[in-house]
């Protein structure tokens, strides 16, 4: 069996590199299957590139990965090229940004693009790969460094030499209410062998190369909801590119409630967390209003915990990142403006603010179960796209005129005003949608040109 696995081209346009950790870890396992498998990083090669087109059409499967929903209009689009230059074997997608569709929605979704399955979970792909569900490998259980050895080493120098995703664990225990993640579950780690075996191997990899740093973005939803855990891992990780003389480079994103607590039990943790290669923790600090923190499932959140996060952190050395999802559709003028006053201040205080603009209904966050905001997103599946957070509201996320009015200023302030104070701002997207000719055109020129989301 021959399977083709395809990453995604950057949805705004331009290739931007970065390691497809999903379909390395997913690849590495059917390859334990003894099945084929070829890959293809749509931001370095395309549809229409001989090689691709050949494995294409000796594939028995193609699988797409969905890393989040701003990724659903252009993988739908993709599919229909491929059907319309009479490509017929089944297709698979996979990820993050598709599973929490329910079945239905997704078949109404695909409807016209031929035999297009949703891949949800283990059992769903082991009975459409035909295989044994209790033989295929978890992904917990694998080392990525079987799909990474299969790529062009220049490819793979790319990947590596930047910063990439290093899978650690999965699930949080909160259950925020616009969260589409692994929400409301236990956080679990992923078994110890393989990560040895995957560091080792990109270490040495690095190290052949000559580039002395591992710079890793840590998968966690939350890093401190199992402290212990993190600490054990971390400290394996820094062991093995210690030993290649490589140095490490982490951060992952945090809640304060989980900081303050890990660090109150164990005061020592910060400081070795550093020495083992920490050096930045964006804290989910989502606005600075208590009413919205209510209504958002954020009760866990307190301003008193995010200064002492803060604090705590810059002892430690470690850079604080504020991360401030603000600006949600429910959203009053004065909680907007307690948000903007907040992330003023904490930018003269020279910490990072990264704002994003709060959206709802994204699958899997609680809003999606609401069917007339589902309806909205199945009916034109292009607005998917509006959900990414870096991006303006729109008619779709903000129905209310003067409600966006106000959002969209609201995040625009944030980012204007922490761009100067301290330049650190993810530069915001602008919404295509519902725009034609040349102010579309300047959206789409606009969106090409800024910075990947990290
Ligand atoms: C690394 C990461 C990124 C990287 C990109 C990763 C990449 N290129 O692969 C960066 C930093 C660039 C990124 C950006 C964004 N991300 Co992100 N990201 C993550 C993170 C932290 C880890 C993902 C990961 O590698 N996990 C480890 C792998 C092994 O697991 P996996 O992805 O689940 O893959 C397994 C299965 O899903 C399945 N699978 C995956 N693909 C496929 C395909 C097929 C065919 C099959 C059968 C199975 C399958 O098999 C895999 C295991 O074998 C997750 C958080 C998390 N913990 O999930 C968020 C997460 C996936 N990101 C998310 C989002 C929203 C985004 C953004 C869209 C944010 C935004 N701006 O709105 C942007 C996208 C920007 C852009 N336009 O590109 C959300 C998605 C939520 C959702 N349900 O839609 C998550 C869950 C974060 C969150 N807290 O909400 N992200
Ligand atoms: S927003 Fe963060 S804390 Fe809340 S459920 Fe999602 S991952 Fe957990």
């Amino acid at each position: 069996m021959l399977i083709t696995l395809l990453q995604p081209r950057y949805p705004y346009g331009g290739g931007r590199i970065y390691l497809p950790g999903s379909l390395m870890n997913l690849g590495s396992r059917l390859l334990g299957m003894g099945i084929r498998v070829l890959f293809f990083d749509l931001n370095v090669t395309n549809l229409w590139r001989p090689e691709v087109r050949v494995a294409l059409l000796a594939s028995d499967f193609v699988g797409f990965t969905v890393i989040g929903t701003p990724y659903i209009p252009s993988v739908l689009k993709d599919i229909r090229t491929l059907r319309d230059h009479g490509f017929r074997a089944p297709i698979l997608l996979g990820g993050e940004g598709i599973t929490r569709l329910r079945h239905e929605q997704f078949r109404g979704l695909v409807r016209e693009l031929g035999d297009v399955r949703q891949i949800c979970n283990d059992a769903e792909l082991a009975e459409t790969l035909d295989l044994s569900h209790a033989c295929l490998p978890d992904m917990y259980w694998v080392s990525m460094m079987p799909m990474l050895n299969s790529l062009d080493p220049h490819l793979r120098l790319q990947y590596l030499s930047r910063e990439f995703c290093l899978f650690l664990s999965q699930g949080c225990a909160f259950r925020c209410r616009f969260c589409a993640a692994a929400k409301g579950r236990r956080e679990r780690y992923r078994d110890l062998r393989p990560l040895v075996e995957e560091v080792e191997g990109i270490c040495d990899f690095l190290s052949a190369n000559r580039h002395p740093t591992l710079r890793v973005y840590l998968s966690n939803l939350d890093l401190m909801q199992t402290p212990e855990a993190l600490h054990e891992y971390l400290r394996i990780v820094w062991g093995c590119a210690q030993a290649r003389d490589i140095r490490v480079e982490a951060r992952g994103l945090a809640t304060t409630r989980c900081f303050v607590r890990a660090t109150d039990k164990n005061p020592e943790l910060l400081s070795a967390l550093r020495h083992y290669g920490l050096r930045r923790i964006g804290f989910g600090v989502d606005g600075a209003d208590l009413e919205v923190w209510k209504r958002e499932g954020k009760g866990h959140n307190s301003l008193d915990d995010a200064k002492r996060a803060i604090r705590l952190a810059c002892e430690a050395d470690i850079i604080p990142e504020v991360l401030m999802v603000t600006g949600f559709p429910e959203d009053s003028l004065p909680a907007m403006a307690r948000s903007v006053a907040y992330s003023l201040r904490q930018a003269l205080n020279g910490v990072v603010v990264r704002p994003y603009l709060g959206k709802a209904g994204a699958p899997g966050s609680d809003q999606w179960s609401d069917p007339s905001i589902a309806r909205t997103f199945l009916a034109d599946p292009q607005r998917f796209q509006q959900l990414d957070y870096a991006m303006f509201g729109s008619s779709t996320t903000h129905p209310d005129r003067l409600q966006r009015f106000f959002a969209n200023a609201s995040y625009a302030a944030i980012i204007a005003g922490c761009s100067i104070l301290n330049g650190e701002a993810t530069p915001p997207l602008l919404p295509t949608n519902g725009s034609s000719g040349i102010r579309q055109w300047l959206a789409r020129t606009w969106n090409q040109h800024m910075p990947m989301d990290r």
